[in-house]
């Protein structure tokens, strides 16, 4: 069976991810392959309304369980209709965040704790996983500055600088713990260094992948 690649593209608030992953998009096309392009939460028509629920600010608190809840349940909406058929068909994957997000946000962020939320990751989706993660590094201070004057904060950007700092941490943590599937990226430069540097990350997959 024909059997695509899964890239994830993580990072805090202002990172570049959306601006980065259009680049990634473009090289591998140019190398000739089917691409998804796709985000989290979202991806599907249901996990897009529950992205709405997950993002909207709300009177009511919204409950750490439920929260992760409402994450995993779109997660695994967009997994089974998009990702898994997508790689099946030999397409390529790009996730705009996927479950190391739900570490960083719920576990560490929201500090639900990180084994908490990697035992229900391994309920749900077993050992599937990215192949490659491009983890686009910048301090919590730079990526607010970034975001200046967008519009209204949503749900998690309303939280302070220390949720945000307990996020950058775990991402560090993860691709640390993980070296073989993590590529970090100092996104704090300016942006042509560091699309050269996501352009090199994915270069060097695309041999990797290619080699017997
Ligand atoms: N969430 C969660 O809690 N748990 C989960 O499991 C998942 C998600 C999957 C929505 O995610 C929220 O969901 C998110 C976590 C939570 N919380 N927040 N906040 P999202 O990915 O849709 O939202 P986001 O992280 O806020 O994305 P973003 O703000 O759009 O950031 P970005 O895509 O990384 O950045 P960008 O739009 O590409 O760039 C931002 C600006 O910076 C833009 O003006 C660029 O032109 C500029 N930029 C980009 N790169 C550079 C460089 N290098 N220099 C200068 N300026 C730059």
């Amino acid at each position: 069976m024909a059997s695509g690649r899964f890239i994830s593209v993580e990072g805090g608030e202002g990172a570049g991810k959306s601006t980065n992953i259009e680049g990634v998009r473009a090289r591998l096309q140019a190398a000739g392959l089917r691409v998804v392009v796709t985000r989290e939460p979202g991806g599907t028509p249901l996990a897009e309304e529950i992205r709405k629920l997950l993002l909207a600010p709300r009177e009511e608190a919204v409950c750490d369980d439920t929260e992760l809840l409402l994450v995993f349940a779109a997660r695994m909406q967009h997994v089974e209709r998009v990702i898994k058929p997508a790689l099946a068909r030999g397409d390529w994957v790009i996730s705009d965040r996927f479950t190391d997000a739900t570490i960083a946000y719920q576990g560490a962020g929201r500090r639900m704790g990180v084994d908490r939320v990697q035992a229900l990751r391994t309920l749900l989706l077993g050992d599937f996983a990215p192949d490659l993660t491009l983890l686009l590094d910048l301090p919590v201070d730079r990526g607010m500055e970034r975001l200046a004057g967008r519009g209204a904060p949503d749900r998690f950007e309303m939280e302070d600088r220390e949720f945000f700092d307990r996020v950058r941490a775990a991402y560090l943590q993860l691709a640390a713990s993980e070296p073989g599937r993590f590529r970090v990226i100092d996104a704090a430069r300016p942006l042509p260094a560091v699309q050269a540097a996501v352009a090199q990350a994915v270069e060097a997959f695309l041999l990797q992948s290619a080699a017997p």
